[in-house]
């Protein structure tokens, strides 16, 4: 958990850190920093202000990081909104491709790192962050390099009462300074799938990664620098939400549109934000999303995905499945199944032999999760297994751990069904026909995922377009194809990211009609 003005009280050692690449990358010794990255520089807080960055594993100081304050945060818009007119402007699209693909390449040159900086502000599993986040991170850049090259104009032929008729066509511009907020889960990941088609576009961006996680975006800085990204096209601001870097950031009048990734009543304050100036933004928001297990299904399958599906990353991703209906015909075979699969997961450290389940992000997250539990205890369900914290090793002890927790027997109105807890938990709920299923899956508020499990075809192609959400996997789960449409519906967010969707929030498009 970061811990704000942990060590907060303003220093007089305030001045311009220049680019000392030990002091910010992940090192071994202690009192390692983190700064803000303005105009190509790494710079600490102008009013002194820093906090924690708290390993999750054990409750040990992984960094003190510099808050950025509001002079900073305009100091970082202000270098982004030059850059605008700077040699990134001028710069063709082969070039800016060329350079996505350098920072991606830089990204596998520098993986270890990137690797262990993910690793001690998470603290999933290196199983996890070696094959999902920082290949991810590179991944992103590389797609949306190849994509703006490849991304046609259109054009349209006009018929006019001449008879010479007009021609007219489009033009991609780039929108301008992009403010990127980005939440803890997925830092790296989350923060370059906006970051890519951000900067393929043309745009230039202040991100503010979470304050519980800001490791990989301060090294993704120096990346920038190696590759040759000019200055100040790619800035990094360090705080917190309200009356800090975040809120600083979404409120400052020189961000052009807002790209958010979050909770979703950070999503509402962030769009008032942006209400002012009629700014764009995209948010991907909160999901409780909902896994449907027919009869039909292939159980094997169904079992171990549903496991994956619930408890990859400690339940921290928005994609997970927290709510699983089942039909009540194979109900008491998949419950003591999946609880048998669930009770083999190797709960450890990252770098521990066979580790497949790390901590909760913080205490504070932790804290939250366990209320959820609590309110499952009142509200009578059936734990078969979980429901608190494990014990671990008495030098773990200080660490946000948990247990991968299964439910059932609770009312559809519980507020452990109704609310998002973006932890280790599922509840499972018999059904008895189609749409009953259907029905209970939509009651939400949310609309982000959803999950089939049946070998029958014509129920896959009945049941999915039916399910309110922004995607819906059958017979997988997290399958991603990054050219596709994602987001959320309801209050899982606004708007569409990925491919070529990316590229409708990154740019203006503009008409110019010729009258022949
Ligand atoms: P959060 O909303 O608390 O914070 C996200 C980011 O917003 C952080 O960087 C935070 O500092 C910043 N922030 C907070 N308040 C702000 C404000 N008023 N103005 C500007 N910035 C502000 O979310 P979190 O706890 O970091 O992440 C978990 C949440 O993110 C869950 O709800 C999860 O479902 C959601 N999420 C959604 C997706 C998706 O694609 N839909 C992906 C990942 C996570
Ligand atoms: O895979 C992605 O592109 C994506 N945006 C995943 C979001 C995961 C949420 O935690």
């Amino acid at each position: 958990m970061a811990q704000r003005g942990a060590r907060g009280l303003p220093s007089s050692n305030s001045t311009s850190t220049e680019n000392k690449a030990l002091e910010h990358v992940m090192s071994n010794h202690s009192a390692k920093k983190i700064h803000n990255f303005i105009d190509g520089h790494y710079v600490s807080g102008s009013e002194g202000k820093s906090f924690d960055d708290i390993s999750p594993v054990d409750g040990s100081l992984v960094a003190v990081v510099s808050e950025a304050s509001k002079s900073d945060v305009d100091q970082a818009v202000t270098a982004a909104k030059k850059a605008l007119t700077g040699p990134w402007g001028q710069m063709s699209v082969s070039e800016r491709s060329r350079l996505l693909h350098a920072v991606a390449d830089r990204i596998d040159e520098r993986f270890e790192e990137f690797l262990e900086a993910e690793m001690a502000d998470t603290g999933k599993p290196r199983a996890l962050a070696s094959t999902v986040d920082i290949p991810r991170g590179a991944a992103n850049f590389r797609i949306f390099a190849d994509l703006i090259r490849n991304e046609p104009d259109h054009v349209f032929q006009q018929e006019t009462p001449d008879g010479m008729g007009a021609l007219n066509y489009t033009v991609r511009k780039p929108k301008g300074v992009i403010a990127v907020i980005s939440p803890w889960n997925l830092p790296m990941l989350l923060m370059t799938w906006k970051v890519a088609p951000a900067l393929a576009c043309g745009n230039t961006i202040v991100a503010k990664p979470s304050e519980d996680t800001p490791a990989t975006a301060a090294l993704l800085g120096d990346v920038m620098n190696e590759v040759g990204i000019p200055a100040g096209v790619f800035n990094v601001v360090h705080g917190f939400g309200p009356n800090s870097a975040g809120e600083f950031l979404t409120n400052h009048p020189n961000v052009d549109a807002i790209t958010f990734t979050g909770e979703t009543r950070t999503g509402e304050a962030i769009m008032k934000a942006a209400a002012v100036g009629v700014r764009d933004i995209s948010s991907e928001l909160g999901g409780k999303n909902a896994a449907i297990v027919f009869a039909d299904c292939d159980l094997d399958k169904a079992v171990s995905g549903a496991v994956r599906s619930s408890f990859t990353n400690c339940g921290q991703v928005c994609l997970c499945t927290e709510r699983v209906y089942v039909e009540r015909s194979i109900f008491d075979e998949f419950v003591r199944r999946v609880v048998e699969e669930t009770r083999q997961l190797r709960i450890g450290t990252p770098k521990g032999e066979g580790t497949d389940f790390g901590p909760l992000v913080s205490s504070k997250h932790r804290d939250k999760v366990l209320q959820y539990f609590e309110i499952a205890h009142t509200d009578g369900a059936t734990i078969h297994t979980g429901g608190g914290i494990p014990d671990m090793p008495k030098e773990l002890q200080g660490g946000a751990w948990i247990e991968p927790t299964i439910w059932t027997g609770l009312p559809e109105t519980s507020r452990v069904i109704r609310e998002e807890i973006f932890g280790p938990c599922c509840h499972i709920q018999p059904f008895d026909a189609e749409d009953e299923a259907i029905h209970m899956a939509n009651d939400t508020p949310y609309g982000l995922a959803s999950v089939i499990w049946t070998e029958n075809l014509s129920r896959a192609h009945r049941v999915a377009p039916l399910l309110e959400t922004g995607i819906t996997w059958v017979n997988t789960w997290n399958l991603r194809d990054l050219r596709t449409p994602f987001g959320g519906s309801k209050a899982s967010g606004i708007g569409r990211e990925g491919g070529a969707y990316s590229l409708e929030f990154y740019t203006e498009i503009k008409n110019i009609c010729i009258k022949i």
